[in-house]
């Protein structure tokens, strides 16, 4: 089984380039796994209590649940993945049957911040966008599909999503084997991954 990992900033393009990657893929050979399913349970908490948490820092995140269905599938065996609301800020109680796949695809902003973790993949990359560029697809996004105003957005871009993407998010930078610019429109670093791939998997 082949891991890849796929970091980057919020709107920095990784579901597409995740998508350009699955596209010379049969259906049957790969999966997605996405960090967002291992969002802390915090059923325990109120909801007012769980919208200020701080979603960019990599505590929000439950490693040692992805380390081990990681290590689960890679030893054949099928997962759950917990289903996540961003309307709840919380885990579903929901699941999502994952079988182990030639492909896994692992994505999500803070996942090259584990050791374990990142020591699983066996490609990792990293998707690079501007931050202004992130900014503008972010702003789209949140308001089109997650129901915020400007102003929240840009107020949980300046307080929170800049300055842990600067701390935690950038440095992982310097983990991956390739850097994906997604500034513009382009197939030749997905086309080399593919290649990556088709080369591994034969
Ligand atoms: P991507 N996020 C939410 O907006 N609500 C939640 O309940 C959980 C996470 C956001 C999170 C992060 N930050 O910036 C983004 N906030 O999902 C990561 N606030 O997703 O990589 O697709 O942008
Ligand atoms: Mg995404």
């Amino acid at each position: 089984m082949l891991i890849i990992g796929i970091a980057g900033g919020t709107g920095s393009g990784k579901t597409t380039v995740v998508k350009q990657i699955m596209d010379e893929l049969k259906n049957e050979e790969v999966d997605v796994i996405s960090q967002d399913s291992y969002y802390q349970d915090t059923t325990h908490l109120p909801y007012e209590e769980r919208v200020k948490i701080n979603f960019d820092h990599p505590k929000s995140i439950d490693f040692d649940l992805l380390v081990t269905h990681l290590q689960e599938l890679k030893a054949g065996k099928t997962i759950e993945e917990p289903v996540y609301s961003f309307i709840e800020h919380n885990r579903t109680s929901e699941t999502r049957t994952i079988h182990p796949r030639k492909v896994i695809i692992v994505e999500g902003i803070l996942i090259l911040t584990h050791p374990e973790v990142r020591n699983m993949f066996d490609i990792k990359i990293y998707v690079h966008a501007d931050s202004d560029e992130r900014l503008i697809r972010r702003l789209k996004r949140d308001i089109n599909e997650r129901a915020r105003d400007l102003d929240e957005v840009l107020w949980r871009y300046q307080t929170t999503l800049k300055p842990m993407h600067q701390q935690f998010i950038e440095p992982t930078k310097e983990f991956a084997d390739i850097i994906i610019p997604t500034n513009r429109y382009n197939t030749v670093a997905v086309d080399v991954v593919q290649t990556i791939i088709k080369d591994r998997l034969s």
